[in-house]
């Protein structure tokens, strides 16, 4: 079992010492699809693409007042957490958000302080809330990637829209789709660690609970006790414990700073942490990945990582 631990963590070396760089590259114009495809999609490579979205009406229109006129009566799905970390790992449970729904309008009344509420508000709903509960707002970007749909052969299986506050996190984890992350403004900023990093993130089995905000303000947490375990990271990269997981030591993540105007390709399975500057907003493509190609190599270094025990 040593022996394998030993060639996980060699192996993850050598793929940051072969085929990752050391900061996420930037191509400066939207590929073509084949050459995106062979460049990045297969070697499971991030990037950052400028000028992929320059056309979108979204970058010039999306200020407060535009979204107050166009959406602000629209009711959305909103997270709220006491701490700005909607799911993560909060001691020995998984907590996930108070889904509430307010207006737009109101949303944007505390993201500008000009109401006070308890609690850090994120719109973050994905399952294609953009197309779901903000319809109105899709003439102003598009509704798919040319390029990526032609590299993979479809249309994305979801378009999300978030707007947060900037103590709004999201923890890490890692997704099973090819992801197109647009900033329309502000900033948002990425950790990201690639899967073959695995061998050093450690993962926990928590019991399920949400958030609920009570009469008098104060957050309490509801188990939910009838849904199976998840397992989930819980480690911060921005103060990881390493007295706690001194496997992390070894991991090698890449920061990037992704700024209004540019698209980040974001593989599918890398690791990722997410904060960004207040009131950012940012579009992005989920295209689930294709399994055939990707799965089985990373399903084994995802079994040899548990089975070697990893540092979880
Ligand atoms: O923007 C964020 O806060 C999180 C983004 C994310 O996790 C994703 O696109 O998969």
């Amino acid at each position: 079992m040593e022996s394998v631990k030993k060639r996980l963590a060699e192996f993850s070396l050598e793929a940051h010492d072969l085929y990752l760089s050391r900061a996420v590259p930037y191509l400066e114009a939207p590929p073509d699809p084949l050459n995106f495809y062979r460049d990045w999609i297969a070697p499971n490579k991030p990037c950052i693409i400028r000028n992929a979205f320059s056309h979108w009406p979204a970058l010039s229109r999306w200020t407060p007042e535009y979204l107050r006129e166009k959406v602000g009566s629209k009711v959305i799905s909103v997270a709220v957490t006491p701490n700005g970390y909607a799911d993560a790992v909060n001691g020995d449970r998984f907590v996930m958000p108070e889904e509430r729904r307010m207006s737009f309008s109101s949303v944007l009344d505390i993201l500008q302080g000009k109401v006070q509420q308890r609690g850090v508000f994120y719109v973050q709903k994905q399952c294609s809330n953009l197309l779901d509960e903000l319809p109105e707002l899709t003439d102003d970007v598009e509704t798919h990637v040319s390029w990526m749909s032609a590299a993979l052969g479809k249309l994305p299986d979801a378009v999300n829209f978030w707007l947060g506050e900037a103590s709004a996190v999201t923890s890490m984890h890692k997704d099973h789709y090819e992801n197109l992350y647009c900033v329309i403004s502000g900033e948002k900023n990425f950790i990201l660690l690639p899967p073959t990093d695995r061998p050093f993130i450690p993962y926990g089995v928590y019991q399920p609970a949400v958030y609920r905000q009570r009469g008098d303000g104060e957050f309490e947490i509801v188990d939910q006790s009838d849904a199976e375990k998840v397992p989930w990271i819980p480690l911060d990269p921005l103060d990881p414990d390493l007295e706690r997981y001194p496997g992390y030591r070894a991991a090698r993540p890449l920061r990037c700073s992704v700024k209004a105007g540019e698209m980040l390709y974001l593989p599918a399975l890398w690791f990722h942490h997410v904060t960004q500057s207040h009131g950012a907003i940012a579009v992005n493509f989920w295209y689930d990945m294709e399994y055939d190609i990707k799965y089985n190599y990373y399903q084994l270094l995802e079994t040899l990582s548990e089975v070697t025990g990893g540092s979880t």
